[in-house]
This record gives structure tokens, C-alpha cells and sequence, in this order.
């Protein structure tokens, strides 16, 4: 039996097995890699995921200056001395894999992704031209097509790109529209096209309307649709409002939707909003950066359905789909438009005289230069478990989120905010004793605001589970709980809530 060293170099007969005992320093440089990685995984990846561990040693500022070196030096340490640095920086980060971080629209550890992202870090790729990353630019080619395929147009016509975050790729939407429909943009700017109106939910993603303050649009025009009871878009107050704008002499050029709002879970009405985008001549852009993945299930993707229509989605798969920070996409149906539109030629990377075919150098429709591969670590999730295994995961997710909502409709103490969310997020109020049967008291809503910030900082400080809290519009502040992570079971849907209930049953407000 060979050893496993042996048969990955026997892929590659020609490699020369001596040629690395050579490379200068090897013995020290193999001995510190192989024994970082043996602390990542025995002390970050596994030794951190036993529901006993802590979510988060809560910690200072002062306490971490105190316990860490953080201070970059003159002179170099030793590696022990960095294999310690390693494990204080583990012990005082929030340890995102844990069952029990429920607390962002990220959460878990894959081991296929996080292997798929180690790989990519060993190879240190910059996806811009062929030359430099030749598997990732054609990888990237067939997971944006299967993924434009799932949304739904045709044999994955279009383009795509992997982007820094849902923000970035919310504003690319912004400038491929932009780009459609008043190509002079890119040369002449801003001053050569009409006062540029956008909708978006009032609840939608905050980036829409930072992007178009970001873009030379001004978020006085990014505007505000309201939304219904249960977080969705209002179409009636959507065509208002685009007529509004008409009126006001301003010019509505793109709607975005939001499939899976961030706090609320809200899928907007996507097929409503495509009939009026076509009506309007207005872009449709779906953000289904968090429910995207939903995509995936034959269950669960009737809640995107409208999302064929869309001239261009986010979607990221670091959210829904629990592959490693980051991973975001941004799909767009119409084939040029990306290059078109972000395209600047430089001579020094993009040369037009190589030897292979250089449409392969994609990296020019990006607004980035170097650009992480992180497709890498998707692919290799996809590979490892199907399509069929994220189905699998999605469908777990929805249905701990619901046992989760039916254990607590029937719990004293929560009170929903939301009574049929839609998504795997689920928002309720822990009400203390010290408040139960007090709702028409004039100060209620004042002190209830006060509860969740108070169970929290008993929570962070326990680090016995990690769960956001907001205000929203008028409504007291209220916990957000969000399921990605399917290795959770039913009996932790029961621990969350036993939990609250332990913080918060005898708080005083
Ligand atoms: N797009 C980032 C969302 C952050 C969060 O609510 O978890």
C-alpha cells in the first residue's frame, strides 16, 4: 500500500521527489504548516463544536490587548510563540461553527468547504486572466451557469460573476441597469444621463441604498416601497410610487426585489413586480443573497417563483447554502453587459495578442483587479455533496425553523412578531415576568425594548448561545434567530428556547 504522499505525486509521474527536499528551508517551514494545521483542526475546527463549549469567551478590549500580542514587532517570534498566538486568537473569536451561533445569516463549518477554501489559499490564486488561474476562470464559467440555470432562464443564458459580499453585487445590478439602459454612462457620467429614480422595499438590504449613494444616484432616489404586515414589497404602493417619480420628472429605471429580507425573512411578490418592471420598462433585479439558496429545494423554491423574470439576482451561497465566508453572486441574464459596462482594457494584464483565446480573461467585467478564487470552495461542496445534499440541507433548515416557531407559538413567555415567517428566520419578543400581563400599560413597549439587549449581554457573557436582537419601524427591539446550519436537531430548537427563557425569565426592566 503506498503511502498517500505517494500516490499524489504519482498523478504526476515526472515529479521530481527530491526537488522539494531541496527547497531552501523546507524541514522547518513542513514541521510549523503541518503543526498549525494539526491546531486547526483538532482546536478550532472540532475542539469548539461540542454543544458544551462556549459560543464566545467574551472578552474586552482591554482583557484581549492584555492577553494577546497584537502589536506588530521588529524582531521575529518562534514558531511555538506563533502556534500560541494561533490558539488566543482561536480562544477570543466567535466560534461561528458552533450549533449554537444562530445570531447572522452565516453560521457553521463545512468540512468540504473549508477544505475547498484551504485550497484555494494553498494556491493563491487572482482570477483575472487564464493565464494566472486557468481552472477557476472555466470553474467559475459552469458553477454561475448551473446556478443561472436554477434560477431559471434558459440553458443558463448570460453571464456571472463571484463578488466581495451581496453589498458589491447589489450595486452591480445598480450599474448593469444603469449601463442597459444609458450606455453613455461609462464614458460621460453621471451628468450626461436623466435624474435616475430606484425602488426598493423599506425593508430590503441596506446596500441598495448605499450603492446608490456610492454611484453617483443619491439615496434620496433610491425609494421606499412599503411593505404588508408580513415584511413583502407592496406592489400597489410600487406602481404609486414609479408613477410619483414620473411625475415628479424623474426617471425609474430598476426594481429591486428582496427574496428573503434580511431581519423578516419576507420574500417579495417577485411574478407582481416582474409584470410591472415590464409595464415600466424597468429593470427587475431579485436580491436573494440570503433566500437564494432556497433555490435548491423542489420543496421550498416555489417561494422565489418570479425569479425567472429577472433581468439579474444575487445570490450567496455563504449564506443559505452555509458554504465558507465569502461567496456571493451576482447573475445577470443579458450576456455583455457585465464586460460592456466595467471594462477598461489595460494593456498590461488583459493583452489582446496571447496565444490562447483571451475572451477566457474575464477579470475585466469585474470592478476588481485581484480577485479571490471563491468559487473553489462551492464547487467543492457541490461535488461532495450534490445537489441533492444541499436539497437535503435546505429542507432541514425549514424544518427546524418550523418546530421551532410551533414550540414557541405554545410557550409562555414569546410572543411572535411575525406569525408564518417564511424563510428559516424566526423573530420573537421574550417577555419577562416582570412584564406578563402588563401590554396596555403606557410604559410596556418602552421596557420591553429594554429586554433583549439585557438577555443578550447575559448570553455573551455566559457565551451559552449567540442570537441577534433589533428594533424594527415602530416595533421594540425583538430577537432574530436564524437557522443555516443543518447539523442542528430538534432537541436544539428546545435548547434556544430554554435558554431564553433561562436569561430572561426574572429580569428586571
Ligand atoms: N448581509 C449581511 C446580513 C447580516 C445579518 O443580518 O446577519
Amino acid at each position: 500500500m503506498p503511502a498517500d504522499s505517494d500516490l499524489i505525486l504519482s498523478v504526476n509521474e515526472e515529479v521530481d521527489k527530491d526537488l522539494f527536499k531541496t527547497l531552501p528551508e523546507r524541514k522547518k517551514h513542513e514541521d510549523f504548516i503541518r503543526r498549525a494545521v494539526d491546531l486547526l483542526v483538532e482546536r478550532v475546527v472540532f475542539g469548539r463544536s461540542a454543544r458544551s463549549s462556549k459560543v464566545v469567551e467574551w472578552a474586552s478590549p482591554e482583557d484581549i490587548k492584555t492577553a494577546i500580542d497584537l502589536k506588530p514587532r521588529r524582531e521575529p517570534v518562534s514558531h511555538d510563540e506563533l502556534l500560541k498566538l494561533m490558539a488566543d486568537v482561536t480562544r477570543y473569536s466567535v466560534n461561528t461553527g458552533h450549533p449554537y451561533f444562530v445570531n447572522q445569516l452565516f453560521s457553521s463549518v463545512d468540512p468540504y468547504g473549508l477544505v475547498g477554501q484551504w485550497l484555494t489559499d494553498a494556491l493563491n490564486p487572482s482570477v483575472y486572466t487564464y493565464e494566472v488561474a486557468p481552472v477557476f476562470i472555466l470553474m467559475e464559467e459552469d458553477v454561475l451557469k448551473e446556478m443561472r440555470t436554477i434560477v431559471g432562464w434558459p440553458d443558463g443564458q448570460g453571464d456571472g460573476i463571484f463578488c466581495p459580499g451581496g453589498s458589491l453585487a447589489n450595486g452591480y445590478a445598480i450599474s448593469c441597469a444603469r449601463f442597459y439602459y444609458y450606455p453613455e454612462i461609462k464614458t460621460k457620467g453621471v451628468y450626461a444621463v436623466p435624474r435616475l429614480v430606484l425602488f426598493t422595499s423599506e425593508l430590503a438590504h441596506y446596500s441598495t441604498r448605499k450603492m446608490a449613494a456610492f454611484m453617483g444616484i443619491g439615496d434620496d432616489n433610491c425609494i421606499q416601497v412599503k411593505t404588508d404586515k408580513n415584511g413583502k414589497m407592496d406592489v400597489d404602493d410600487l406602481e404609486f410610487k414609479i408613477n410619483e417619480a414620473i411625475e415628479d420628472g424623474a426617471t425609474p429605471f430598476l426594481v429591486t426585489a428582496t427574496a428573503g429580507t434580511t431581519v423578516y425573512g419576507a420574500f417579495d411578490p417577485l411574478v407582481a413586480i416582474a409584470g410591472l418592471c415590464q409595464k415600466y420598462n424597468l429593470w427587475f433585479h431579485v436580491d436573494a443573497a440570503w433566500g437564494g439558496g432556497a433555490l435548491m429545494s423542489r420543496k421550498h423554491r416555489h417561494l422565489l417563483n418570479g425569479i425567472e423574470m429577472a433581468d439579474s439576482v444575487v445570490w450567496n451561497p455563504h449564506k443559505l447554502l452555509a458554504a465558507p465566508q465569502q461567496c456571493s453572486t451576482f447573475l445577470i441574464r443579458h450576456k455583455n453587459i457585465l464586460k460592456q459596462g466595467h471594462s477598461s482594457d489595460a494593456k498590461y494584464l488583459f493583452q489582446k495578442d496571447k496565444f490562447y483565446d483571451t475572451s477566457l480573461d474575464t477579470g475585466d467585467k469585474h470592478i476588481q483587479c485581484g480577485r479571490r478564487a471563491d468559487v473553489l470552495k462551492f464547487w467543492f461542496m457541490w461535488k461532495a455533496k450534490g445537489t441533492e445534499g444541499f436539497e437535503k440541507h435546505i429542507d432541514t433548515l425549514f424544518d427546524n425553523a418550523k418546530f421551532f416557531l410551533e414550540h414557541i407559538r405554545q410557550r409562555e413567555g414569546f410572543k411572535l412578531v411575525i406569525n408564518e415567517p417564511e424563510c428559516t428566520n424566526i423573530m420573537f419578543w421574550y417577555v419577562p415576568n416582570c412584564l406578563r400581563g402588563l401590554e396596555n400599560e403606557p410604559d410596556y413597549r418602552e421596557r420591553l425594548d429594554k429586554v433583549a439587549p439585557k438577555i443578550k449581554e447575559k448570553m455573551i457573557k455566559e457565551g451559552s448561545m449567540m442570537v441577534t436582537y433589533q428594533p424594527q419601524g415602530d416595533l421594540p427591539n425583538f430577537f432574530r434567530i436564524v437557522f443555516q446550519n443543518s447539523a442542528l436537531e430538534h432537541k436544539d430548537m428546545v435548547y434556544f428556547a430554554n435558554e431564553l427563557e433561562r436569561l430572561g425569565k426574572n429580569i428586571k426592566v
